[in-house]
């Protein structure tokens, strides 16, 4: 098989000081922080989707890069294996050690679902032989019930029961594949759950009929053998108006009513969280304290666009405060999936791989940070005081859920007026992650 990326090698960790845009300036895989390796606390993966088939098409231009690998024809089996193999070089030069996808993205669909199957089958076995050689893992594979016009009214919330079952259908291939590839996770993105308007939508109707797909895929899933977590990625809008899975706490909310919380998790994309009118750590927050912290999104939106860009992480602030919501839920059962593209004119081969240094970079200082927040422990000593008065006392009553509204209300008229609490010292603490971020 010849070389693809020809004049790419392996890219290494040469420290901070290097100027050689191929290699790692942070991300140093054998480096223990915290008692693990760095690999072991950032397992990456690659979207086969946005790495190998995203080629700068957008709304108004059509591709500016080449990503046809060499294939004479692109959406062809050829151009399929094309793929492959360039993503296993990709993934190998990088030590990227997992990858995402969509049944869609490993081979082009066909006019008859028997046929998209068929070729499911066949390129698996050689995705399967590349794994074998490489070592390389799948981190979670799923199903575009979102591109194919059958789907322009949902999938699981289609209008259609023949749609319904299409949508069927393609979870069960993709979780076929899923578990031939020993994927450790499956996801669901509702990308066309929800609705434009509610004056055509009956949302009770369309929300149980999602958790019914659901829970079958659940029951075929374990039949199979499927051991992994199930994910919701949730995301508020784009391209629907409304989207019903719209944040971590809507999803959440959602699992449980259905009773679907013992099966999955959140996979969590910082760009998501900041189109739902939250910060990444804010939905990675909710995730953990509801023990549903599954897997990530690496990436980055625009806060001046209203819409997902995907960009490659560069923002060292939103790493760091990632990294610390992970240590502190006790790391992943996924990993880091750059959901992330090139821009549209950083169109070479190169710019691929320079992109996803400059995410592995971000996140290695992201956990670098992280780590000296937790070793300085100033930040969690100021919240652990702040609450200090529920530890004794009338505070520790209430804890312990031995008191009552009407004991609070004699404790109160007993005080008869209270001070304000203590300050809630913002700007300190931001000093303090200045100073630890950049000593
Ligand atoms: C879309 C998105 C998807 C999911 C998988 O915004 O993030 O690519 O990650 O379907
Ligand atoms: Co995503």
């Amino acid at each position: 098989m010849s070389e693809i990326f020809k004049n790419i090698g392996e890219i290494k960790y040469e420290g901070a000081a290097s100027k050689n845009p191929l290699a790692f300036k942070f991300y140093d895989p054998e480096r223990v922080i915290l008692g693990k390796k760095m690999k072991e606390h950032l397992p990456f993966a690659m979207a086969w989707w946005h790495n190998l088939g995203a080629a700068g098409t957008d709304m108004f231009g059509r591709d500016t890069a080449d990503k046809s690998f060499g294939a004479d024809e692109k959406g062809t089996m050829a151009h399929a294996y094309k793929k492959v193999d360039a993503g296993f070089e990709f993934m190998k030069k990088l030590g990227i050690e997992y990858f995402c996808f969509h049944d869609v993205d490993l081979v082009p669909e066909a006019e008859d679902i028997k046929e998209t199957n068929r070729r499911l089958d066949e390129i698996s076995d050689y995705i399967l032989g590349k794994m074998k050689e490489t070592g390389i893992k799948c981190l979670w594979g799923t199903a575009n019930m979102f591109s194919n016009p059958r789907f322009m009214n949902g999938a699981g919330s289609t209008s259609s029961a023949e749609v319904f079952c299409f949508a069927a259908a393609q979870i069960k291939k993709a979780l076929d594949i899923t578990v031939k590839l020993g994927g450790k996770g499956y996801v669901f993105w509702g990308g066309r759950e929800g609705y434009e308007t509610l004056l055509n939508t009956d949302m009770k109707f369309e929300q149980e009929n999602i958790a019914r797909l659901m829970k079958m895929a659940v029951t075929y899933g374990r039949s199979i053998g499927f051991i992994g977590d199930f994910y919701i990625e949730p995301k508020p809008k784009e391209p629907m108006k409304h989207q019903y899975d719209f944040d971590a706490a809507t999803a959440i909310g959602f699992l449980r009513q259905h009773g679907l919380d013992k099966d999955f998790k959140m996979n969590i994309e910082a760009n998501h969280a900041t189109l739902a009118g939250h910060t990444f750590q804010h939905e990675l927050r909710t995730s953990a304290v509801n023990g549903m912290l599954g897997s990530i999104d690496a990436n980055q939106g625009d806060l001046l666009l209203g819409w997902d860009t995907d960009e490659f992480p560069f923002d060292v602030y939103e790493t760091t405060m990632c990294m610390y919501e992970v240590i502190k839920a006790g790391g992943l059962t996924g990993g880091f999936n750059f959901d992330a593209k090139t821009r549209r004119p950083s169109n070479t081969y190169e710019d691929m791989f320079e992109a996803f240094i400059l995410g592995m970079d971000a996140f290695a200082l992201g956990l670098i940070n992280a780590a000296k927040i937790i070793e300085d422990g100033r930040i969690d000593e100021f919240v652990k005081n702040k609450y200090a008065s529920f530890s004794e006392g009338i505070g520790k009553k209430i804890v312990d859920g031995e008191a009552t509204l009407e004991e609070l209300s004699a404790y109160a008229e007993s005080l008869g007026k209270t001070d304000i609490p203590c300050s809630g010292k913002q700007e300190r603490l931001q000093g303090i992650l200045n100073s630890i971020m950049f000593s």
